[in-house]
Parts: C-alpha cells; sequence; structure tokens
C-alpha cells in the first residue's frame, strides 16, 4: 500500500473541507432554524406564495342597500357556497346613513361568512351631493331621467373613492361584487391568483353597452380630459377599446358617436389598487368630478371605469372570466358546459329581459384584447 505524500493529503483535506461546506449550506436551507435572518424568511415566503398558504392582500367589497338586506345575505350565501368558504377572502360591506344594520342581520351576516365580514360605514365626504353642485339643476335631472341622488353617490363613490375608503385601504387587491348576483358554478381556482400568475391588473366578466341618454356629455368629456392632459396617457394603453377614432378622442373632438359604447361591467370586478390610484386615472377623476355629470346626468362607475382601464392598462393587463355561471340580475349570462354549473345553456342562461348581452360579451371580449389591431 502507498502512503499518500503530504501535497496530496492536503489535497484530500481539502476536498473534504469543501464538501462538509457545501453539506452545510444547502442543510441550512432545507432545514429551518431559528437562526434564519428575516431575509431568508422573505426569500422563503415569496416561493410559496403562488403556491399555497399565503392568500392575496385582498378584500371582496359589497355595498348594500338600504331596501335590499335580504338580497345581501342572498348573495353572501351563494358566494361563500360558490368559491369563499374555501378562499377565505374577508368582506368589507358598505353601507349608508339609511341602512338600518340590525342585530338579526348582523348576526346572520356573520354566520354565514364565518365572522369573516366587516361592515363600515361610507362617509359623507365620500358620499354626499358636493354642496357646491347647482341644486336646481340636480332636480331637473331627477325629474327628468330618474336615479336617485343614493344611485347617483353609488357610481360617484365606485368612480372615484372606494379604493381609498379607510376599510380597504390596506388591501392591494379589491373585489367588488354586487348584492344582485348569482354564481351558477362551483369556482375552482381563485382568479386573483390567476390574475397575479398572468400580469394582469383588472379582471371582469361581462362587457356590454350603456344607455346614452343618461350621460350625454361624458364622451365629450373623457375626450376633452385626453387632450388637456397629454402629459398623462399611458404609452400602449388599450384606448381603442373605447375609441372608434382613438386620434379623435385625443384632440379632444370626440363625443358619443365615436364612443365605442363598450362597458366591463363591475358589477363584478378585480381590480389591484394601482389602477385606480395612479396619477392618470386620479385626475381623470378630479376632472369629471368637477364637470358634476354625477348629479347633473347619471354617470355610471361602470363606463367611467371602462374609459380610466382602457385610459391606464394595456390590452394583456385586463383578463375576462368567462367559465364562472356568474349572472347579474336577471340578465343573460354564460353558462359554462361543466357539471357543477346549476344552469343550463337554453333558457334562463340565455337571458329573459338582454339576451343579447351573451353575444355582445363574447364579441366585446375579442374586441378588448385586438380592436387596437385592426
Ligand atoms: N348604500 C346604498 N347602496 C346602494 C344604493 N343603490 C344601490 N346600491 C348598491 O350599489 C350596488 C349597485 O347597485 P345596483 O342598483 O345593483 O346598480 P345597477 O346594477 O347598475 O342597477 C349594489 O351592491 C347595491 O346594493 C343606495 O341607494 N344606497
Ligand atoms: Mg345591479
Amino acid at each position: 500500500m502507498t502512503v499518500p505524500s503530504p501535497s496530496t493529503r492536503l489535497r484530500y483535506s481539502l476536498y473534504i473541507g469543501f464538501a462538509l461546506f457545501f453539506a452545510s449550506v444547502t442543510l441550512s436551507f432545507l432545514l429551518p432554524t431559528r437562526r434564519w435572518s428575516s431575509s431568508s424568511i422573505a426569500f422563503l415566503q415569496e416561493a410559496v406564495v403562488d403556491e399555497a398558504d399565503i392568500r392575496p392582500n385582498a378584500a371582496i367589497v359589497i355595498m348594500i342597500s338600504p331596501r335590499r338586506l335580504t338580497e345581501t345575505l342572498m348573495a353572501l350565501k351563494n358566494i361563500e357556497d360558490r368559491f369563499n368558504r374555501r378562499l377565505k377572502y374577508p368582506y368589507v360591506l358598505l353601507t349608508d346613513s339609511a341602512t338600518n344594520i340590525s342585530d338579526e342581520l348582523s348576526e346572520k351576516v356573520r354566520c354565514i361568512t364565518e365572522g369573516r365580514a366587516t361592515i363600515a360605514h361610507l362617509p359623507e365626504e365620500m358620499w354626499a351631493v358636493p354642496d357646491w353642485l347647482d341644486q336646481e339643476r340636480i332636480r331637473h335631472s331627477l325629474d327628468s331621467i330618474g336615479f336617485s341622488l343614493a344611485y347617483r353617490s353609488m357610481c360617484r363613490f365606485y368612480s372615484g373613492f372606494f379604493w381609498r375608503h379607510p376599510a380597504l385601504i390596506s388591501y392591494d387587491w379589491l373585489w367588488r361584487l354586487d348584492t344582485d348576483i348569482t354564481f351558477h358554478c362551483d369556482v375552482q381556482y381563485d382568479p386573483i391568483r390567476r390574475m397575479i400568475k398572468s400580469g394582469a391588473l383588472y379582471g371582469f366578466v361581462q362587457v356590454s353597452g350603456d344607455a346614452i341618454g343618461v350621460q350625454e356629455s361624458l364622451a365629450r368629456n373623457v375626450s376633452q380630459f385626453l387632450h388637456s392632459r397629454p402629459e398623462l396617457l399611458v404609452p400602449d394603453a388599450n384606448l381603442a377599446f373605447s375609441w372608434k377614432n382613438v386620434s379623435k378622442a385625443l384632440q379632444g373632438q370626440a363625443d358619443n358617436d365615436d364612443w365605442t359604447v363598450s362597458v366591463m361591467y363591475n358589477n363584478f370586478e378585480i381590480s389591484h389598487r394601482s389602477v385606480w390610484s395612479s396619477p392618470t386615472y386620479q385626475a381623470f377623476f378630479e376632472y369629471l368630478d368637477q364637470q358634476g355629470g354625477f348629479f347633473y346626468e347619471r354617470w355610471g362607475d361602470a363606463p367611467v371605469h371602462s374609459y380610466g382601464v382602457s385610459m391606464v392598462l394595456k390590452k394583456d393587463q385586463a383578463i375576462q372570466f368567462s367559465d364562472l355561471g356568474y349572472q347579474h340580475k336577471d340578465w343573460g349570462y354564460e353558462c359554462p358546459s361543466q357539471p357543477q354549473c346549476a344552469c343550463v345553456k337554453e333558457g334562463p342562461s340565455a337571458g329573459k329581459r338582454f339576451p343579447v348581452f351573451i353575444r355582445q360579451a363574447k364579441r366585446m371580449n375579442i374586441d378588448f384584447n385586438n380592436r387596437g389591431d385592426r
């Protein structure tokens, strides 16, 4: 047997030393110990975010109309049954001062939502009719086109304030749902995680038109805003979703005839707060609010959001969910061909009142993604 020379022995010792060093480094990553620095914990948390335990920082936001309390409970029960008993997102339920939150109602909300709901008041500064508006002009509008003051306050609140509400300020993702909705399918994934994975900041279900007669000057005002603040334009934003002729809109010359009348309905709306807190959207809302159209006309929050989203997001940053069997009121909806959906393609899913919505939703979805390419 040959005896290793001193230099060979030194080489072996070095090999063994390196091997022990690498083994201990590897083990320190695999076996959690209390000596981990906060940065290594943060690293691990990032790695598992997509996988399982850590829920996106999101809340489901529902505004409660004083006259629709049973409808609210039915909506909460449906949402829990279809997905949220599994996903466990917290709820923020918004009420105005006319809403009587009785002990009976609170107890039922607590029971249905397993205690995950907070009831929060709508602050006057986000809800009341601004006193600098011409009250006579508002009265005239109420008489001629209807839509109550509270309804118009709701539209203005969702257009310009909801993400800044004190009960919502700490959430990154805001999942708005209304009370007049039904999910016909078990939702077998988490839509917010899906958005995060695909890099989307806005999620919707249905696209359709909206009444022009109750918001006659909205398109013109949006166009004038675009013209007045060119420095706020976002490169590659999907303006063609809202405008048939984008350059005319940018020149401040567009009106109702130039509007595509495409609206992403926001009775189901998942958004990242950065959409609304962006300088462009904030300035857009301030501009509209100064014109008074939320009360002089009925400027809807759905068209305002759609104009805003097409101003700040690129095509692939907004995605449509069409496999949820989601219905608003008794309007038409998609009934997916899946056994877990309590609907059939014939009959009610075609819509009692607006069967055309299904066709439009399909067409408009294609438009949201491709209209700008045509
Ligand atoms: N607090 C309050 N909420 C309201 C009022 N009107 C509607 N809402 C809520 O706002 C959301 C949208 O209202 P909805 O009437 O369904 O709007 P539509 O679908 O555009 O006709 C729903 O969640 C309602 O509960 C109101 O007068 N007061
Ligand atoms: Mg509704």
